[in-house]
């Protein structure tokens, strides 16, 4: 009796349309739970999983609703029903390969991916893939034999109308989740997984394919010409090399040391303990800060915005902003054409380059990206042993992160270009409580400050022992060590209640302050130099390439680049915030507002002349931001053959299976090989790292004594 009714219900035009409904959703919650890895962390993510198929599914499917005539009803709902399960399907196998997401761009390129995989394609298939599509088949036949009986009755305009509406309703719901679960979901867009895992493959897919969409139009439009104002400005604000400082590195390797979410106060920062003990929060970085060895800045800026961390990458590694609005990484980090670092001194100078990073390769859109840039080689969290004891939500901790980069890295040919991301001091400063970490909580009203010091701390302790391991190992002397902030750490809205700890008052808190707080370390640490110390010019990440590349002796006069070297004489000590806000050794202007630096206080009644400055400083940042914009988004620099570069092929480069590329290639080069592994006499040096496991680190006692000493047997590198 029960089943009659189903299946005069199915007979309905209702009835078919819940069917596919509902086999929808199950076979895409089945994908959800076998075949991708979407990190889910807590029960509530789990819910915005289950039902986040559920409003495009409605919304797509109820199209077929609006069409009266029977047969074309339901052509039209079986057709839209294959598209939505073919493009899961396709999803489910791309994933096993690429553990990642298919673009429109991925379609539209989908002749170089197949072709890449050659015969192997076919071996991505699994028997139970067919899930995915069987069902549709079984529905054709069941229409076509009239087991399902097709309904007449067209469904009513009116009711086709509120199923829409009512589509349109839930994804506003779930879209409201998952802002609150994860805020700048859409704005920021940090990675695929998090587009799906809150929204689902067909929001996802829909998504990319308006961005997509927006910026082939800008990028259709630009034309060479356009390089003309570019090249203009360049030649305009570039700035000659210092002699003094020009080339002091030539040749070392380049370590980047990515310290996340370190702001400048932290340096030679003391947190008092409730008992009026002072606590160093970074001793070991506050020794290389006042190292004769390093060229400090004290007055260097962070220009990110939404892409935060993935905007610092960028403005470091191109010398160009990110963008006024979401993440270029995510957006353009994957299509446009660049002079990144890693490349100009692959073809400059023979460097190698590789990016470590223990969180998962699609965040920000790393694994495009990266291509995009030249890098050979792309570490992520599936090259370490990341397990819930050690990791957080953004990764593998920084203690056991630098510790197992070092298989990877001592196989790398020398010179080589790094670039170590580390991610333990990152929001909501968590992971190393009191007991945990050795480290006390500072006591304000706000844990997510209360935090910030210890995890801060932890990232101090994982730097240092990095640094025991590069000196023992002999890889200190052959570097050049660049360390730096990416962004602030606590956020505006925060400071008033972080005043009193950097010795302000909450009540007389301003923008100003704000402005002053975005101030993040930079260093770079030439072993060997003895006249270093601690430079006061202003500058901001873009200036970082120049700076970087004049030192190795690369001359960046041929290359767009919006930054300037910070120590040439004709560097211009103005930065531009990337919101058009800007910071000069005289002036603050922040939120809108015009601040004197002597006082701290608004700047009013300004001459004739100090308003002129004001209006030139504040041409000077919207042109240089201008010009960045309109390099990214016409995807200018395809157009550039100035500097001599070769074009690079982004397809060329794949970050799987790179340990054993490595060590091919060391094999192959035989004698000639300068990985620190063959000058080692083909010993690891990984026994060489010195360092407290985080099991020692969160339970001391019930941790054993794994600490190693250096091996006196080790070989010196050859010189
Ligand atoms: C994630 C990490 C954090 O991999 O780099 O990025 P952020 O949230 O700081 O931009
Ligand atoms: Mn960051």
């Amino acid at each position: 009796m029960k089943n009659l009714k189903i299946s005069k219900y199915l007979d309905t035009r209702l009835g078919f349309f819940s069917l596919l409904a509902v086999l929808f959703w199950l076979k895409n919650i089945f994908a959800y739970f076998t075949a991708f890895n979407l990190g889910i962390e807590s029960p509530f993510q789990y819910f915005i999983l289950l039902i986040n198929p559920i409003a495009t599914t409605l919304f797509l499917l109820a199209i077929a609703l609006y069409v009266r005539r029977t047969k074309t009803f339901y052509v039209t709902i079986m057709l839209i029903y294959f598209i939505m399960s073919l493009l899961l399907f396709a999803n489910v196998v791309y994933y096993r390969e690429f553990t990642d997401f298919i673009t429109i761009n991925t379609i539209l390129g989908a002749g170089k991916v197949s072709s890449g995989l050659g015969s192997s394609a076919l071996k991505l298939f699994d028997p139970l893939d067919a899930v995915y599509l069987i069902d549709f088949f079984v529905l054709l036949y069941a229409l076509g034999r009239r087991k399902i009986k097709q309904d007449e009755t067209a469904i009513k305009g009116r009711f086709a109308f509120a199923m829409s509406m009512l589509a349109v309703v839930i994804f506003s719901g779930n879209l409201f989740l998952a802002e609150t679960d994860r805020s700048g979901l859409l704005t920021r867009t940090f990675s695929r997984d998090y587009l799906v895992k809150y929204l689902g493959i067909n929001a996802f897919t829909g998504y990319d394919a308006i961005q997509t969409y927006n910026t082939n139009q800008v990028r259709a439009e630009a034309s060479p010409n356009d390089m003309k104002e570019v090249e203009e400005y360049v030649k305009e604000h570039h700035a000659a090399a210092n002699p003094e400082t020009f080339g002091i590195a030539k040749g070392k390797n380049v370590i980047y040391i990515h310290l996340e979410s370190v702001q400048q106060f932290l340096i030679d920062y003391k947190l008092v303990d409730e008992l009026g003990v002072e606590h160093e929060v970074m001793p070991f970085i506050n020794s290389l800060y006042h190292s004769d060895s390093t060229f400090s800045f004290d007055n260097f800026f962070h220009q990110v915005k939404a892409g935060k961390t993935s905007d610092a990458e960028t403005l470091l590694e191109t010398s160009l902003f990110g963008l006024n609005q979401g993440a270029f990484f995510a957006q353009l980090g994957g299509k446009n054409t660049f002079e990144a670092a890693p490349n100009i001194l692959a073809q400059e100078a023979g460097y190698s380059s590789a990016v470590f990073h223990g969180n998962s390769k699609t965040f920000w859109n790393r694994n495009i990206t990266y291509t995009h840039f030249g890098y050979e080689n792309f570490f992520d969290a599936s090259y370490y042993d990341v397990n819930e004891e050690n990791s957080f939500q953004y990764g593998l901790h920084d203690k056991p992160f630098f510790e197992q980069s070092i298989p990877y890295l001592e196989r790398l040919q020398q010179p080589f270009y790094t670039k170590f991301l580390a991610v333990s001091n990152h929001y909501p400063y968590a992971e190393f409580t009191d007991e945990e970490a050795g480290f006390p909580m500072a006591t304000t009203s706000d844990n997510t400050i209360n935090g910030y010091f210890a995890t801060a701390n932890y990232l101090d302790t994982a730097v240092e022992e990095f640094f025991n391991y590069l000196k023992a190992s002999g890889l200190y002397e052959n570097s050049v060590i660049v360390l730096y902030g990416d962004h602030y750490g606590i956020s505006n809205g925060r400071n008033q209640t972080l005043s009193e700890l950097v010795g302000k008052s909450s009540d007389t808190w301003t923008d100003y302050d704000n402005a002053q707080m975005q101030r993040v370390p930079y260093m770079i640490h030439i072993p060997g130099q003895t006249n270093g110390g601690i430079n006061h010019t202003y500058g901001g990440q873009v200036d970082a390439l120049p700076t970087l590349l004049h030192l190795l002796g690369i001359d960046t006069q041929k290359y767009i680049q919006l930054g300037q070297d910070l120590f040439s004489e004709e560097h211009e000590e103005l930065v531009a915030f990337r919101d058009g806000s800007f910071m000069t050794p005289d002036y603050t202007f922040y939120g809108g507002v015009l601040y004197d630096n002597t006082t701290g206080e608004i700047a009013e009644e300004l001459s004739e002349d100090e308003q002129a400055k004001i209006d030139g400083y504040q041409e000077r940042v919207n042109r240089q931001l201008g010009v960045s914009d309109q390099i990214n988004n016409g995807d200018l620099l395809r157009f550039y053959t100035g500097s001599g570069l070769e074009p690079i092929d982004p397809e060329s480069f794949n970050y799987k299976d790179s340990l054993t590329r490595l060590v091919s290639l060391e094999q192959a080069l035989g004698n000639d090989s300068t990985s620190l592994y063959s000058q080692h006499k083909q010993q690891s040096t990984v026994e060489l790292y010195q360092s407290k496991s985080y099991q020692e680190y969160v339970a001391p006692n019930e941790a054993q004594d794994t600490e190693v000493t250096p091996s006196s047997e080790v070989v010196a590198p050859a010189k």
